[in-house]
């Protein structure tokens, strides 16, 4: 049993956005037709409280894309994004929300990140997804959206881990490429057994 995860087509990670990832919207086209594809589609949404940790202008002196140290490790300091009801936080207009069965938000503890649908950046609180998808029979995964080098990344690797078969549409998806980093995750997601696909 297959579903397709759709992680993070939201405004802000398109175009014009707070935390814009070049091409951003471009996939959101070929999602929609992919999504006839399949039975179940699942989408996430990035979905922070004002002032989250995550914000760089939460830490004095810190820039966005500059690293922190937050009790849960390392942690990249991004621009404020996707704030619980703002405009940036609403899905691209043109993503087909209604095919969706499960809109699954993360990210929406002051104190901790997450990047993965299935665990915060503690990689120890889960967000519930692997219940569902259990409970529903799913064996396989296909990912795409935004953005590879992270939110996409610990999905997949976190989905491996768990045991699902996993497929990330590479032309699906787009990065945000911080020094070298959608390099070193398509390496990660290699070794972890995640089929990746043109
Ligand atoms: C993401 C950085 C911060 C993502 C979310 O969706 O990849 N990246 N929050
Ligand atoms: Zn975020």
């Amino acid at each position: 049993m297959q579903a397709l995860l759709v992680i993070d087509v939201q405004n802000d990670f398109c175009p014009g956005g707070a935390l814009a990832v070049e091409g951003g919207d471009a996939v959101v086209a070929p999602i929609n037709a992919l999504m006839s594809a399949y039975e179940t589609v699942i989408l996430t949404q990035d979905w922070h409280p004002a002032g989250h940790s995550s914000f760089a202008s939460e830490h004095a002196g810190k820039s966005p894309f500059e690293m922190t140290e937050m009790d849960y490790g390392p942690q990249v300091l991004w621009p404020d994004h996707c704030v619980i009801g703002s405009k940036g936080a609403r899905f691209h207009p043109d993503l087909d929300t209604d095919r969706a069965d499960l809109v699954l938000r993360k990210g929406f503890r002051r104190a901790i990140d997450s990047y993965s649908a299935f665990f915060e950046n503690d990689h120890a609180t889960p967000t519930g997804l692997e219940g569902y998808l259990r409970e529903r029979g799913i064996t396989d995964l296909t990912l795409v959206g935004l953005a590879t080098d992270f939110c996409v990344k610990f999905s997949a690797l976190d989905a491996a881990k768990l045991g699902f078969g996993v497929t990330v549409k590479r032309d699906l998806c787009r990065a945000i490429d911080l020094e070298g980093s959608l390099a070193a995750a398509l390496d990660e997601m290699a070794t972890a057994g995640v089929q990746l696909t043109g």
